[in-house]
């Protein structure tokens, strides 16, 4: 920033590496005050009579928006003038949570802000509660773009985000006597401190309309609609380095031109604005319900929205680095533009790309498919047959038909690749292909669409992408051996440990004598050789308590339960679904209840205390995993309330989980469970968020498991279930009969059909359990398979925690374990292997 350029540049405008923490902040906390000050008086949001604890956010967001934004712009400019190759992520999702703890962290001006507003009688910590979460995303996939961005940053990397800026994002949730219910999220509410909206940066993208074929043969998309793509960009900060990237989100708005001015006057209010209304449903929700066909149809338009702006914004900045310097060569374009496919949502930037530079840039079909090739490539997120995406042929006729007339020319192109090349593989054609033309379904297969597409493809932890090479994509892995990578997801370390548990943090840095770890985890390897000292587990102790009983108290005042810090805090959150087994949780936490209640007071007096808490969202219209989420709750009700046990056991399900709510619990937790039936979960990431955080794992040989197993040691880790491979095979000889369920499964299930936690008619829960054959149906996710094995591991957690030296010592090694787990690395890794992209830092000064 401007006051450091004279001590901070050398004579020969190479800046001298000053240690950023020399030099937190240039102005004193009474000149940061007097600016928050200044925003509150001036940005006229309030009344300037009150300055609560919102206002003072709002005031403070503004201070430190104005440092992002110089930070932003300089390094806009600077890869400008730089021009490297630089990334550009497309996502459907971001899941960003609160962004102002994480902005002053980031800048290194934490301590100067809570001075600041101490002056001013508030306190950082509940400035930043006023904050909203930003929930741009469903779970896992969202946040882990978020996580990315972070690391791009940090790592001084030329990449940026794309999405779209949705008017409500995820759901609030709810939990009544019914269960959950749904109300709509309204993080703009008000209004976000963090966007700056560019009206310079708009972009028109069609729908519908017609393919026009001009005399010389080339063609033309024309007609239909059109709609405005407005960029709203979001500054990233890195942290401690002045990068400041961009995470660019389009909001869709009609042409001022559109309105009909003639109607309006002639009283047709309604059908004068309708193209207005049209542009406002396309970011009005993060997912759409697609339940309907219009609803179908809506998805598709965002997830067109997003590309088509976002390409025509990539070539537009592609030629303004060119203006003035050397010709235009569109084969260049691959060495300056990686883009990065979040799984198949994006898939449609593959033909605009290529109808981008054949129809408006007049490229061969050839050379647009060797630029497009060469620049895009593909992330896999899943192996659930219902998430892979496959779109109807004849609405993306109507919608995108120029569109259509490329993938189908891919398609014909691929098939005869196969013809004449792999004769062997003509029998896996009508896998393999884009369209499939089975006349009841005429679907586009997207991830077939990027696999053929992308010069790489990965998968998100090792286990996830052997199952790419070996079963989904083990046809084409044949074709093109080298196009396939693994790149095990990751977690950005300052929001999961450094500013979400600052107790823990500052024990760290103490032991290992530096805060480097910060930027690379690795150096936590270093705690190994402390794990077994007195003091250090002492110290461990304290953090982990302070943070139990932050959690209590928050659980006291979210739902009433008072729990005990002193009971092993047992914690499983994410996205409820039948895979991730919330149902096997609680069927165990039934069973556990059950034998409490058996037991003579003697007995129970030995039993190992223990607080279950639940989190999660189910989407809208699943219906089983909202009757999860009202079996938990009536499960809490009745063992929370039952004096006999109530000591020793609580049951507790934590609502409206989202990223603030997990920056809580995690800090807080001593064991969580990823519990998913193995092959089926991808990664997973909050495994990872745990474990750093001192968390041991109880979990299957699922996703990220393997390799956190792996990591910190199989002692400390509580494994359990079935493996990948054995699930085909258990399915077969349940469908034949051939399954013997363990009697404590039998229990636990018929003391809920016994009416012990309500009269809800659990039965076509219970149901799913049952019968042999099908998906949903017949135990599919083998929870009755793996139930023996789940109450075994959780007994060896019993006894485990009963020793709290070793317990104390597995959580320091679980910790020290978790080094690999940093989106730095993973983000390092797509960076030097996919995306041959390279860090550009702007060394003209330093930022702080
Ligand atoms: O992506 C995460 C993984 O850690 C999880 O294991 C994986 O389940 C998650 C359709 C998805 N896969 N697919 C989705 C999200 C939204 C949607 O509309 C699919 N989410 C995942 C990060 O790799």
């Amino acid at each position: 920033m401007g006051t450091e350029k004279a001590n901070g540049v050398s004579k020969h405008g190479i800046a001298s590496k000053i240690p950023a923490e020399a030099h937190p902040l240039s102005e004193e906390p009474t000149e940061i005050a007097s600016n928050i000050n200044y925003h509150a008086q001036f940005s006229p949001h309030f009344s300037p009579l009150k300055f609560e604890p919102e206002q003072a956010f709002y005031a403070t967001a503004e201070s430190v928006r104005d440092r992002l934004i110089q930070q932003w712009n300089e390094t806009y400019l600077h890869f400008h003038e730089a021009n490297p190759k630089q990334t550009y992520y497309l996502s459907m999702e971001y899941l960003q949570g609160r962004a102002l703890t994480n902005a002053v962290g980031n800048l290194n001006i934490q301590d100067a802000y809570a001075d600041a507003l101490n002056k001013l009688g508030h306190q950082l910590e509940e400035v930043v509660e006023q904050e909203k979460d930003a929930a741009l995303g469903n779970g896992g996939l969202g946040r882990l773009a978020s996580c990315f961005l972070d690391s791009m940053a940090t790592l001084n990397l030329p990449a940026w985000g794309y999405g779209l800026r949705y008017r409500h994002g995820l759901f609030k949730q709810l939990i009544t006597k019914e269960g959950q219910a749904e109300v709509p999220e309204d993080w703009l509410e008000k209004f976000s401190p963090w966007e700056i909206v560019r009206h310079d940066v708009v972009f028109p993208v069609r729908f519908f309309g017609q393919v026009q074929v001009n005399p010389d043969g080339s063609r033309k998309w024309v007609d239909g609609e059109i709609i405005q793509a407005l960029a709203y960009d979001v500054p990233i900060p890195g942290y401690k380095t002045k990068n400041t990237i961009s995470l660019r989100l389009w909001e869709a708005k009609a042409c001022a031109t559109d309105f009909d001015l003639f109607q309006f006057n002639d009283g047709q209010y309604e059908s004068s604005l309708q193209i207005h209304s049209r542009a406002q449903q396309i970011c009005a929700v993060l997912y759409p319900g697609d339940a309907t066909e219009g609803g179908k149809l809506l998805r598709l338009k965002q997830q067109f929205f997003l590309c088509s702006a976002s390409l025509q914004d990539i070539i537009f900045r592609f030629k303004e680095r060119k203006e003035g310097k050397t010709p235009l060569q569109w084969s260049e374009f691959p060495s300056k533009v990686a883009v990065q496919l979040n799984d198949t949502h994006p898939t449609l930037a593959i033909p605009e790309l290529m109808r981008l530079l054949m129809d408006d840039e007049g490229l061969g079909w050839d050379e647009a498919w060797d630029v497009t090739t060469r620049a895009i490539a593909y992330t896999n997120h899943t192996v659930l047959p219902e998430a892979l995406e496959k779109w109807s042929q004849s609405v993306m006729w109507k919608l995108l038909p120029r569109h259509m007339e490329i993938i189908t020319e891919i398609d014909k192109r691929f098939v005869e690749l196969i013809h004449s090349t792999r004769p062997d593989l003509e029998d896996k054609v009508n896998s393999m292909c884009i369209l499939d033309n089975n006349p009841q379904k005429s679907v586009v297969c997207m991830a077939n669409l990027c696999v053929v597409t992308s010069h790489t493809v990965n998968g998100v932890a090792q286990l996830h992408s052997d199952i790419l090479t070996s079963e989904l994509f083990a046809d084409y892995v044949s074709i093109w051996p080298t196009k396939f990578q693994n790149k095990t997801n990751g977690i950005t370390p300052r929001r999961w440990l450094r500013f979400c548990n600052p107790e823990l943090s500052n024990i760290i840095t103490k032991w290992l004598k530096t805060d480097e770890w910060v930027t690379n985890l690795d150096l936590l390897v270093n705690l190994r050789k402390f794990a077994d000292n007195e003091d250090l587990q002492a110290e461990w102790a304290a953090a982990k308590m302070a943070n139990k009983k932050r959690l209590a108290q928050y659980i006291h005042e979210i739902t009433g339960v008072s729990i005990d810090p002193n009971s092993l805090f047992d914690i499983q959150v994410k996205r409820i679904h039948e895979y991730k087994r919330q149902l096997l949780n609680i069927l165990g936490a039934i069973y556990m209840y059950k034998k409490l209640k058996e037991m003579s007071p003697e007995e129970r007096s030995n039993a190992t205390p223990r607080t279950i808490m639940i989190g999660g969202k189910a989407f809208a219209t699943y219906t089983n995993a909202k009757r999860i989420v009202k079996l938990v709750n009536d499960v809490g009700s009745v063992v929370n309330t039952d004096p006999e046990v109530n000591n020793y056991l609580k049951i507790v399900f934590v609502p409206n989980y989202n990223v603030s709510v997990a920056e809580m619990l995690i800090p807080g937790s001593e064991l969580s469970q990823h519990i998913s039936t193995a092959g089926m979960e991808a990664s997973g990431t909050s495994n990872m968020k745990f474990a750093l955080n001192g968390c041991l794992v109880i979990g299957t040989l699922d996703g990220a498991n393997v390799e956190i197993r792996e990591e910190i040691g199989e002692d400390n880790f509580f494994l359990f279930g079935a493996t990948a491979d054995e699930v085909p095979k258990l399915r077969k000889d349940r469908e034949n009969g051939l399954f013997k369920p363990d009697p404590r499964f039998e229990e636990a299930k018929e003391f809920i059909r016994s009416g012990a936690f309500g009269s809800y008619d659990y039965n076509p829960l219970l149901d799913s359990l049952e019968g042999n054959t099908g998906y949903g149906r017949g135990d599919y996710f083998l929870v009755g398979h793996d139930f023996p094995s789940y109450m075994d591991a959780q007994a060896k957690v019993d006894e485990a925690y009963k020793d709290q030296k070793k317990w104390l010592k597995m959580s320091i090694l679980s910790t020290a374990g978790s080094g690999k787990f940093s989106s730095d690395r993973t983000i390092a890794q797509y960076a030097k292997e996919i995306w041959n992209i390279e860090e550009c830092p702007d060394c003209r000064d330093e930022m702080i």
